[in-house]
């Protein structure tokens, strides 16, 4: 069974729900997508924050799109999660018991408007890169979702570059405004893809299942490559001294990650976690009513249907 398995994997083929699949395949699938799930969910809190001050309706009514794009995504996270046979409740009860994580970057603070711009910009630059490769991961439902959220991503893109660079052709408050965003959010942008390839405690098993197509140090050199030119493009400096183009590799050398850093975040000691976590809670407490009213709702529709029959 496990022989055939990979060999379905190394000619390509989509594992689907009903399909056999080893253990602990169908358990680092739970793993990565129920935190991917709860990263899109968690990450709306500090864009959300913004909402009611955003300078203009126009920006007002992108970002309220924008934040309502993140919670669709989580729900369809959820359901390719639940295709492998655990339910909703399971994983929401993991994050709220810190079983599962979420990506470490949610954890930061959103302190200006120009944070909205960076995260739209760098956040979501980060996730689009990881999630092309993912739109290829062996696992059918999760490869489906990605290539929805993928479209929806690159407009997130599009709408911080432009929240930044409206700022820095704005007056010199605005620009350092914009370029303090950066200094803060740069480096929580690199960790979003992991520890490097030889620390990635998961990356070899999920390469060779093909559920990751690409090692976190690949994805991270593309991520530098691109989001340095666009940075450069509007007049921004990145925060890194070290940062030079190495013409042999043809990529742009950068410095060291603060790994300790990232160790503290993502065991639950970074600026945000306990607030992040806390509000998800509660807003859990409180759609108590929505999720029975909609459970109350469909069990009628099922049994009339069931009469009609
Ligand atoms: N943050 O062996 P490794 C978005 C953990 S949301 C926290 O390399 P793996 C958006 C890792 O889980 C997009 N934890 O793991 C939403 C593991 O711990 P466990 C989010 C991290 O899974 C709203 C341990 O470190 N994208 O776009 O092979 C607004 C060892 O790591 C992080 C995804 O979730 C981190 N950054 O590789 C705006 C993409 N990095 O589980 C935007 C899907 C590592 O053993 N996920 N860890 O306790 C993936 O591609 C992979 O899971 C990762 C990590 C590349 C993140």
């Amino acid at each position: 069974m496990t022989r055939s398995f990979q060999t379905r994997i190394d000619a390509e083929q989509k594992i689907e729900p009903k399909d056999w699949m080893p253990e602990k395949y169908r358990q680092t699938l739970i793993r990565q997508i129920s935190q991917h799930a709860h990263s899109e969910v968690i990450g709306e809190q500090p864009e959300g924050n913004w909402i009611t001050r955003a300078p203009s309706l126009e920006r007002k009514a992108i970002l309220l799109a924008k934040v309502q794009d993140e919670a669709g995504h989580g729900l369809y996270l959820y359901a390719a999660a639940e295709t492998l046979g655990i339910t909703r409740e399971e994983l929401i009860d993991r994050l709220h018991t810190g079983a599962s994580k979420y990506a470490s970057i949610f954890n930061y603070p959103s302190l200006t408007w120009a944070d909205v711009g960076a995260i739209g910009w760098l956040v979501d630059s980060a996730a689009i890169v990881n999630q092309v490769s993912l739109q290829n991961t062996s696992y059918g439902p999760y490869a489906r979702a990605m290539v929805r959220i993928c479209k929806e991503e690159s407009f997130h893109q599009r709408q911080g570059y432009n929240i930044m660079m409206t700022l820095m052709q704005g007056n010199e408050q605005q620009r350092a405004m914009a370029q303090d965003a950066l200094d803060r959010w740069w480096w929580p942008s690199l960790m979003m893809f992991g520890p490097h390839d030889g620390e990635s405690a998961h990356s070899a098993q999920s390469m060779k299942w093909k559920i990751k197509r690409r090692s976190n140090d690949d994805l991270r050199q593309q991520y530098v490559d691109q989001a340095v030119q666009q940075a450069l493009a509007i007049g921004l400096k990145v925060p890194d001294p070290a940062l030079a183009w190495n013409e042999e590799r043809g990529h742009y050398d950068f410095g060291d990650i603060d790994w300790e850093e990232f160790e503290r975040v993502i065991k639950g000691n970074g600026p945000c976690n306990r607030q992040r976590l806390a509000h998800h809670v509660e807003a859990h407490a409180e759609g108590v009513w929505v999720r029975e009213a909609m459970a109350c709702y469909d069990k009628k529709r099922r049994s009339r249907r069931h009469d009609a029959a």
